[in-house]
Order: structure tokens, then sequence, then C-alpha cells
């Protein structure tokens, strides 16, 4: 499914579309750069032929710990880091929040690390850490959510940004049987994945063909389980005609599906986005919902390792064009703005998701 063209993409739409939503948020650009180069700078030129290293600390942090879906991420890290002869390290915050990340990032670089693979909960408010972190020679990738582009060597991208937007908006006005009121329930305020992802939604519900859906609300449910699932029931009463809940998170989507799969609104208002195949099943078996996407969490783990690995070692610096392999995932070709995109989502259904198992 994820095996599919390991393709140079061009996602400056994308990038763009995140630089213009950091302009917006409550730090801005201007106070996350400071002591870091251009990601696109490399400080010495890439050797092709450089072998990858054997004992290289390689540190994860993601955006949480207590989330499924971490879970399953950091496990293929786990993995590529064995693979790769490293010492694998896992640290991070309970919650998703803006600068949950930053003491974190500073002791790993007490501690020498030589890569941190990041999944950024602000794309600002890690900068000033990461930065300090690559002048001290560690490499930083950033992860599942990326953080401003100049404050990181590379990205692993789960798919274009573009695409799982667009998939969102599909499935949304598929769910919602082509018109009616929508809302987005979404991860933390701050999240660079769920933010770039909403507004390619935007972009695509302008589109005539989505002229009879209306985004009603977005709604933040923080990727705590708890919360997300108060605030699926709170649209519901703000909403009572709402046709779908689009969450573009594994724990949105899973809260959302709880609550409405056992409320008056099964079979009424549809629950789709972004969930683990393993978390949503019951409620795929039961018709609360038709179809989600995702990638494999698992994947994107393990290429940041590979990733992590080569640019340790001097195989790559970052620059378009680059390439490197990355274990049993096979070759990847860095692609502008240092992004480097595991492959396109899969969608799940009830006709294929048991052959699904994370
Ligand atoms: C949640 C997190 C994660 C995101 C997935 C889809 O688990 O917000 O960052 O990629 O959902």
């Amino acid at each position: 499914m994820l095996r599919s063209p390991r393709t140079l993409l061009s996602v400056t739409s994308a990038a763009l579309l995140v630089a213009g939503l950091t302009a917006c948020g409550g730090t801005t650009k201007d106070s996350a750069s400071n002591t870091g180069g251009d990601s696109n700078q490399a400080s010495a030129a890439a050797d092709p032929n450089a072998a990858i290293k054997e004992g290289l600390k390689i540190a994860f942090l993601p955006k949480q710990l207590n989330n499924p879906y971490t879970d399953v991420e950091v496990g293929g890290g786990k993995v590529a880091v064995e693979e790769l002869k490293g010492e694998y390290k896992l640290v991070g915050p309970n919650d998703a929040s803006a600068s949950s990340q930053v003491s974190y990032i500073n002791t790993l670089i007490q501690q020498q690390q030589d890569v941190i693979v990041v999944a950024a909960n602000d794309p600002n408010a890690v900068c000033p850490s990461l930065n300090q972190a690559r002048a001290a020679k560690i490499k930083v990738i950033t992860f599942d959510s990326d953080a401003s582009k100049d404050c990181r060597d590379a990205f692993i991208n789960q798919a274009t940004t573009q695409g799982i937007g667009e998939s969102l908006a599909k499935m949304a006005l598929e769910q919602a049987g082509g018109e009616g009121e929508i809302a987005v329930l979404s991860a933390t305020p701050n999240a660079t994945n769920q933010n770039s992802w909403i507004e390619v939604m935007k972009t695509e519900l302008k589109k005539p063909e989505y002229a009879k859906l209306k985004l009603v609300k977005v709604a933040y449910g923080n990727d705590d389980d708890q919360k997300s699932f108060q605030e699926a029931q709170g649209l519901l009463q703000s909403y009572p005609n709402l046709k779908a809940i689009v969450a573009p998170t594994t724990v949105g989507i899973a809260a959302a599906a709880r609550y409405i799969s056992s409320s008056s609104y099964k079979g009424k208002v549809a629950v789709t986005g972004l969930g683990l195949p393993n978390q949503m099943r019951e409620y795929v078996k039961d018709d609360t919902v038709k179809k989600f996407a995702l990638w494999n969490p698992a994947d994107i783990g393990y290429l940041a390792a590979f990733a992590g690995a080569a640019m340790a070692s001097g195989k790559v610096t970052g620059a378009e064009g680059e390439k490197f392999t990355a274990g049993k995932l096979g070759e990847y070709t860095i692609g502008a703005d240092g992004e480097i995109v595991l492959g396109p989502p899969t969608e799940f259904t009830k006709e294929n998701i048991d052959k699904f198992n994370f």
C-alpha cells in the first residue's frame, strides 16, 4: 500500500501554507530564527559514498507519549535504530501543548545525541532549542508535524500535505451525502500538521463541487481523548443538523466515533478523517464510520531514523535531490525544502480494514 513511488514530490504550496499559518500563530517566524542556518544551505557537501556510522545516538521526541499513534510511530523508529546498530532513545511530554517539548530538547542537547527526531507541537516554540541543537552538530529531523523549516534539517512528511487535505475534503463530501453542515474536530490549535491539512481542506471547499457543503466550526480536542469526546458532543449540541465530523487526528476520530456510535446521532452524522485501523475497527463494523484514511505510522518513524543516520553520517545534507536508502522501504529522494514524503495514504473501509493491524 505505501510501497508505491518514492518519488521526488514538490510541495512548495504546502510549505507556503505552513509558513502562512505560522505567521498568524502566537509566535513569529522572526522569534524562531536565531543560530540556525537555512535547511537548504548545507554546511558541508554530501558524500553519497559515505558509510552509515554505527553507534549513532538517535532520540525520538514525538508530540506526546500517551497517544496510541505515537506508540506505532516510534515503534518503527526503534526497529530502524536497531537495524542501524545505533542507540535508541524515546522522550516526550504527556500532552501536546505548544511549549511542552522545549525542556526535552535541551536535555537531549546536553546528552550529545547525534540525531533528534521530533514531531513539533508548535512550528515555532521549539525553534530556538532546535537551532541550539543544530549549532551543537546534532541533526534535527522533524516527522509527522513539521517545525519551521529554518530550524530543522529535513522533514519526513507522511504524505503530501495537499494530498491529505484533498482526501479529507473528499471524504467529508461523500460522507455528508454531498451537502449540509460539516465540522472539523482537530488536535491542538498549534499543531503544524493538522493546521496545514485544514488549510488545504478549506481551499478545496471553495471549489464548485463543494458548494453545498458548509464548514461551520473547527473544534480542538487537543489530542486528549476526554476533551475530544466532549468537543464532539458539543458540536452536536451547537449544530444539531450536522452531517459529518471530519477529524484529522487519530485521537479525535476515535473519540468522535465513540460518542456518535452510542448516541441518537448514529446513522445520521458521519465520522471520517484520519484514524488507526485498530482503534477504528469496531466503529467501522458497527457502521458508525464508513471510510477514513491513514498511512502506516511505523513507516514514518522507520524512515525518520534512516534519514537521520544518513545525515549524521554525511551521506546527505538535506538538499533537494540527494538520495539515501531507508532499509526495507527502499530508496528515497529529498524534495524541496528538505521534505521527504513517505507515500500516499490508504483509505480504510469495512471491506479492507481487517487486512491492517496497527
Ligand atoms: C494524531 C496526532 C498526529 C497525527 C495523527 C493523524 O495521532 O495528532 O500528529 O499525525 O493524529
